[in-house]
């Protein structure tokens, strides 16, 4: 069965869909075979979420837009899962606004990071970093540290969608932003972030494009004042406890 086989009445169309975006993604050698089971793991907390985007994940959305507006230098980093999943969402919020794309990834080759590439120029971006592969994030033993040092090495806010470990904390470290998009309030990468917006990635990425359409004329104070009113744990803790309860 193909992407457009599933019948729009199956009760699990949307998810089905999904699904097949990851295995196509497998197969055009753009997702890793972990992306799989990031899948279902997302896929299970966003079940626990009612699959919608709670108040406080909204406000996170605009949160982030936000710091992406005020950045002197925002990198929006692409893994496996993010291109399979929403290639045209992540560089229309590129586009909103002006921040740079760099593959990231985990399993890194360089002909995956050549594939996700050219997916995300099939989608409409013009420049995407991520093999130059000229600098590392100190503190990471692993190849999600590679990157590019006109990129993510020399940015002042990342986007990190989707993925669990140590490089939120890392980036943190090195005085760099991390905004991360995660479903598990529990993660890592989540609780590392300045801005953790626990909401799925596919209704997550265009809430932070809209947001940032409609500050395109804020002034920066009011940027900073969005900024300054989020808070982190509180962001977390509402969505804990909406995934605890199934209330909001
Ligand atoms: O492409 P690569 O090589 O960089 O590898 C990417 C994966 C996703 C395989 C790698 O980052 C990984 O293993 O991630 P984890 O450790 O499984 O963490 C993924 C996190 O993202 C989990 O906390 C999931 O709950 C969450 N998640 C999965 N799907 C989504 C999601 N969060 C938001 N939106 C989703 N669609």
């Amino acid at each position: 069965m193909t992407e457009v086989d599933v019948p729009a009445s199956h009760p699990r169309s949307e998810s089905l869909r999904r699904r097949h975006r990851i295995e196509a993604g497998v197969e055009a050698g753009i997702t890793s075979r972990q992306g799989l089971i990031a899948q279902g793991r997302g896929e299970a907390f966003d079940y626990l979420l009612g699959e919608r985007t709670i108040p406080s994940a909204d406000a996170a959305e605009r949160a982030a837009a936000a710091h992406l507006l005020r950045a002197d230098h925002a990198v929006l980093s692409v893994n496996g899962n993010v291109a399979a999943l929403a290639p045209a969402e992540t560089v229309e919020l590129a586009d909103a606004t002006g921040a740079a794309l760099e593959v990231n990834l985990f399993d890194r080759t360089d002909e995956r990071v050549a594939h996700i590439a050219d997916h995300l120029r099939d989608h409409g971006a013009e420049a995407v970093l991520g093999a130059g592969a000229d600098d590392r994030v100190p503190g990471i033993d692993h190849e999600r540290a590679t990157v590019d040092a006109d990129g993510i090495g020399s940015a002042d806010v990342v986007l990190v969608p989707l993925e669990d470990g140590d490089r939120a904390e890392a980036l943190a470290e090195m005085g760099t932003t991390p905004l991360v998009v995660d479903l598990n309030p529990l993660s890592r990468s989540a609780r590392a972030a300045a801005v953790p917006i626990v909401d799925n990635l596919v209704r997550a990425l265009p809430n932070v494009t809209a947001h940032a359409r409609e500050l395109g004329e804020a002034s920066d104070a009011e940027l900073d004042g969005i900024v300054e009113d989020f808070d982190a744990r509180d962001a977390l803790d509402a969505a804990e406890a909406a995934i605890r309860s199934g209330d909001e």
